[in-house]
């Protein structure tokens, strides 16, 4: 059904592990929560940080598409919900930093890596944001595909970043509502409002499928990440539970999905549909997709933008370390 999972590379059969790993491996297996004090293989602590840092760096990434659209909101309802959404995935990004800090990297060194062009972001970010129905797409569309995702991240093995996705997912689930909604509110309104909506869906619709990540055949870390449960299921399964439960979304939208291949496979009890482009993921996620230099310049710029208040606080934070060993001092 699926494309079979590539062998990860460095991935140990249970008779090449140190019976550390196998006892390590053991109490995954039993669906122990690993947390940040204890002994983890090398490789299962680089993939977290991985997979975390980059699902943070989404997260903050990800705000820049809507915050492009606070200000021309149609309403003052409209933009006080896309406002706190907004804001929703500033606090998204500040757990999963948090829950990678505790396996022993700094938020300062992530960003760096992220600048650096050393550690990626959703490739859905880098595709621009043009008209009031893209706010619908992408709340229904690519925080429907994050949710999807996410809701088996809650059973991940690692204690922080599953305690992180329980909350992150409460949220996520009102962000794919307000974008379904504006997609409704189009899709009945006037005829151009309705092209609009439809417009959007087109040009969201194989991006969002592509936020899963490549085929099975072509997904490097899937097969150690199941191993280890850092992820649950595999790229393809879930790209193809996103096409089942959204299906039905558009058609009671009345609007059509841009695939001519799209048809209900009985046998499987599922949708078979068209594949997204994967050269253009390839080339998005090296850095060439339409927005990857203006995501990457407003990132930058805000953190060098931001230097004189961090400076402002380390200052502030030293003087009040002094001010407490001058105390301690003069009461002895
Ligand atoms: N974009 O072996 P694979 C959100 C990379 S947004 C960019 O399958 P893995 C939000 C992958 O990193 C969603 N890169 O990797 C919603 C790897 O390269 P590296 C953020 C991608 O890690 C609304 C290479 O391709 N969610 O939440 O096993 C508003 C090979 O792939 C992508 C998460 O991050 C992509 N789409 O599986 C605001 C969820 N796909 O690292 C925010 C957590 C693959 O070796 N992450 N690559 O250089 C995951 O579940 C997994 O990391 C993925 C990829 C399914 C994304």
């Amino acid at each position: 059904m699926y494309a079979q999972m590539v062998k990860s590379e460095g991935m140990k059969s249970r008779d090449e592990m140190t019976p550390e790993e196998q006892a390590f491996q053991d109490r995954v297996d039993r669906g122990e929560k690993i947390e940040p004090k204890e002994w983890m293989p090398e490789g299962y602590r680089k993939t977290l940080i991985r997979q975390i840092g980059q699902h943070a760096h989404s997260e903050i990434v990800g705000q820049l598409p809507e915050g492009n659209w606070i200000t021309r909101a149609p309403t003052l309802e409209r933009k006080a919900i896309l406002l706190a959404k907004v804001q929703d995935e500033a606090g998204h990004g500040l757990y999963l930093y948090s829950a990678a800090e505790t396996l022993g990297v700094s938020r300062d060194e992530l960003t760096e890596k992220l600048h650096s062009g050393a550690m990626k972001y959703s490739s859905i970010f880098n595709y621009p944001t043009l008209t009031w129905a893209d706010m619908g797409a992408v709340g229904w569309l690519v925080d429907g595909a994050a949710i999807m995702n996410q809701v088996p991240l809650q059973r991940t093995s690692y204690g922080p970043y599953s305690r992180a996705m329980i909350r992150i997912c409460k949220e996520e689930s009102f962000h794919q509502r307000q974008g379904y909604a504006i997609m409704m509110k189009m899709a009945e309104g006037t005829p151009a409002q309705k092209e609009m909506a439809q417009d959007a869906l087109n040009r969201f619709w194989y991006p969002s499928l592509m936020m899963f990540g490549p085929s099975d055949a072509e997904s490097v870390h899937s097969a150690q990440s199941i191993a280890w449960k850092i992820k649950i299921n595999t790229n393809d399964e879930l790209r193809q539970k996103f096409v089942d439960q959204t299906v039905p979304q558009a058609e009671y939208l009345g609007l059509s999905i841009p695939d001519d291949n799209l048809r209900w496979n009985e046998e499987k009890g599922g949708y078979d549909f068209s594949e997204p482009n994967w050269s253009e993921f390839f080339e998005v996620i090296k850095g060439n997709g339409p927005c990857n230099r203006e995501r990457m310049n407003a990132r930058v710029k805000a953190w060098d933008d931001g230097a004189w208040f961090r400076e402002g606080l380390y200052a502030h934070a030293e003087k009040a370390a002094h001010r407490r060993a001058a105390a301690t001092t003069a009461a002895e």
